[in-house]
C-alpha cells in the first residue's frame, strides 16, 4: 500500500513544554534565548497539540490520509535524555498511536527531530560520542512500549540541517558555530542512527528508516572551478549522509576537514554499524540549489541562488521537476543499495489569504503539491520505487528561526484562539486521496489543481 501522508514535529505543534514531567530540550533553551527566533517567538503553546491531539486525529481521519508521520520528543520520555523514564510522556504516545489506528491512519514515529534533551547537549550533545549510544537506549524505550503496534520507524529527522543550522552555522538550537568543525556532528548522528536501528529491530520494529533531506545540486555554469564547487557541496549535504548508511564509507571530506584535518572521531567498526541495513531511505525534498566557485576562503562553494522559478513565502524557489531529478540521480548513484523511497517532507509556505467568508485560499500551494506529486511519478515511471509521500504539513507551526512567520500546514492554526480551519488544500488533497482510493490517476499527472 502507498502509503499518502502529513507530517509534524514535536517541538513545532505539541507544546505543553513544561507538562507532566517534561524534561528541557536544546529548543527551549534557544527558543528563549534573545534574538534567536523572529519575533522572539518559542513553541512554549505552539499548536497546543498535547492537549488537541484528538481534534488532530479527527483532521486527518476527515483529510483521508492513511499515514502520519510525527516526531517523538526525546525529553518528554526521558527528561535527562537518559535514565529516569517519564511514564506520562510514553502515554502520550500511546493513546497517539491508538487513536491513529482507530482512525485508519498508520503511524510513522520519527525519534528526532532536532529537540535534544538539554541534559545530554550539557554532556556535549552530538560532539559527543555517548549520546549516540544514549539515543539507541531511548529508542529501545519508546519500542518497547510501541513496536507491538507501531509498523515503521524514522531514527532521525535531517540530520544535515541539524548539524549545519545547529552545529555549524548557529541558526537553530545548540546556536553553535562550529563551521567546519562541525563534522564530529554528522557522524555521532549517524552512528546513533546506526545503533538506534539495530535496538529497533531488537525490540521487534519492523520497518526503520532514515530521513535525509537532499537537494539536487546544479553547477552555476560548466566553468570546472563551479564543476568543483557544486561536487563539493554534494558532498556536504548530500553524500555525507547517504554514502555512510547505503555504501558504509564517507565520501572525500578532505574540504572539510577544518582545523583538526582528520577523521579521528570515525572508530573501527563505525561504518558497519552505521550502514545497518534499513528498510526505506526518508527524504526531505524542497528545492535544488546551485553552486559556483567560492569567492571567499572558508568554504570551498557560494550559493549562487535558483534564479528563473516562482518562490515561496520563504524565498525558496518552487522547482517540481527537481525531485524528479533528486530521485533519479539517487537511483543512478546507488543502483542496488538504494532501499525503497519515501517522501517523508515536501510542502510550501504560503501567507493566508483569507476569503470574505473565511475561506483560506492557498491555490498557490494545491499547485505545489500536485506538481511535485507529478514529479514524484515522473521519477517512478523512470524505475525509482517510492513507496509514500508525506506533505508537510498537517498544521500551520513553529517554524524554527521563522517562529509563526510561515505557514506551512494543510490547515490554518489561528495561535490567539487554537482554532483549526482547513484550507483549500486540505479539501483538494482529500479530494485527490479519494480519487486514489477509487483507483483514479495512478501514474501520471493529476492536474487536479485546474478547475477548482
Ligand atoms: C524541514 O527542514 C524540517 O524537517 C521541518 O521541521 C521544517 O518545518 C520544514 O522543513 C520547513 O522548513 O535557501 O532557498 O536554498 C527543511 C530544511 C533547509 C530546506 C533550507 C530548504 C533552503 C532553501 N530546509 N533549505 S534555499
Amino acid at each position: 500500500m502507498f502509503l499518502w501522508g502529513t507530517a509534524t514535529a514535536a517541538y513545532q505543534i505539541e507544546g505543553a513544554t513544561d507538562e507532566a514531567g517534561r524534561g528541557v530540550s536544546i529548543w527551549d533553551t534557544f527558543a528563549h534565548e534573545p534574538g534567536r527566533t523572529r519575533d522572539g517567538h518559542t513553541g512554549d503553546v505552539a499548536c497546543d497539540h498535547y492537549h488537541r491531539w484528538r481534534e488532530d486525529v479527527a483532521l486527518m481521519a476527515g483529510l483521508g490520509v492513511n499515514a502520519y508521520r510525527f516526531s517523538i520528543s526525546w525529553p518528554r520520555v526521558l527528561p535527562l535524555g537518559a535514565g529516569e523514564v517519564n511514564r506520562p510522556g510514553l502515554d502520550f504516545y500511546d493513546r497517539l498511536v491508538d487513536a491513529l489506528l482507530a482512525a485508519g491512519v498508520r503511524p510513522v514515529p520519527t525519534l528526532f527531530h532536532w529537540d535534544l534533551p538539554q541534559a545530554l547537549e550539557e554532556r556535549g550533545g552530538w560532539m559527543s560520542r555517548d549520546v549516540a549510544e544514549l539515543f539507541a537506549d531511548y529508542a529501545a524505550t519508546v519500542a518497547a512500549r510501541l513496536a507491538d503496534r507501531v509498523p515503521l520507524w524514522i531514527t532521525l529527522n535531517e540530520p544535515f540541517v541539524h548539524m549545519a543550522y545547529g552545529y555549524a552555522m548557529g541558526l537553530h538550537a545548540p546556536g553553535r558555530l562550529l563551521m567546519t568543525d562541525a563534522l564530529p556532528a554528522a557522524h555521532h548522528q549517524l552512528l546513533g542512527h546506526g545503533r538506534a536501528v539495530q535496538a529497533l529491530r531488537a525490540a521487534g520494529a519492523r520497518q526503520v528508516a532514515l530521513t535525509n533531506n537532499c537537494t539536487p545540486v546544479r553547477p552555476a555554469s560548466g566553468e570546472e572551478a563551479d564543476l568543483r564547487a557544486a561536487d563539493a557541496y554534494d558532498v556536504l549535504h548530500n553524500r555525507l549522509f547517504n554514502d555512510p548508511v547505503l555504501l558504509a564509507g564517507y565520501p572525500d571530506l578532505s574540504a572539510y576537514t577544518g582545523h583538526t584535518g582528520s577523521l579521528d572521531f570515525v572508530r573501527d567498526g563505525d561504518l558497519e554499524t552505521i550502514a545497518t541495513p534499513i528498510d526505506a531511505l526518508g527524504i526531505n525534498y524542497y528545492n535544488p540549489t546551485r553552486i559556483a566557485a567560492p569567492t571567499d576562503e572558508g568554504l570551498p562553494f557560494t550559493d549562487a541562488g535558483i534564479t528563473g522559478h516562482p518562490t515561496t513565502a520563504f524565498g525558496w524557489p518552487v522547482v517540481p521537476d527537481g525531485l524528479r531529478e533528486l530521485l533519479t540521480g539517487l537511483k543512478a548513484r546507488y543502483g542496488a543499495a538504494l532501499p525503497p523511497i519515501l517522501i517523508t517532507e515536501n510542502g510550501c509556505s504560503q501567507p493566508d489569504v483569507q476569503e470574505p467568508d473565511g475561506t483560506i485560499a492557498d491555490e498557490a500551494r494545491i499547485a505545489f503539491l500536485d506538481r511535485h506529486i507529478a514529479a514524484m511519478r515522473q521519477a517512478m515511471a523512470e524505475g525509482v520505487d517510492v513507496r509514500g509521500y508525506f506533505v508537510w504539513s498537517l498544521l500551520d507551526n513553529f517554524e524554527w528561526a521563522e517562529g509563526y512567520h510561515q505557514r506551512f500546514g494543510l490547515v490554518h492554526v489561528d495561535f490567539a484562539t487554537q482554532r483549526r480551519t482547513p484550507k483549500r488544500s486540505y479539501h483538494w488533497y482529500r479530494r485527490f486521496l479519494e480519487a486514489q482510493k477509487a483507483g483514479q490517476n495512478t501514474g501520471q499527472h493529476t492536474g487536479q489543481h485546474t478547475g477548482q
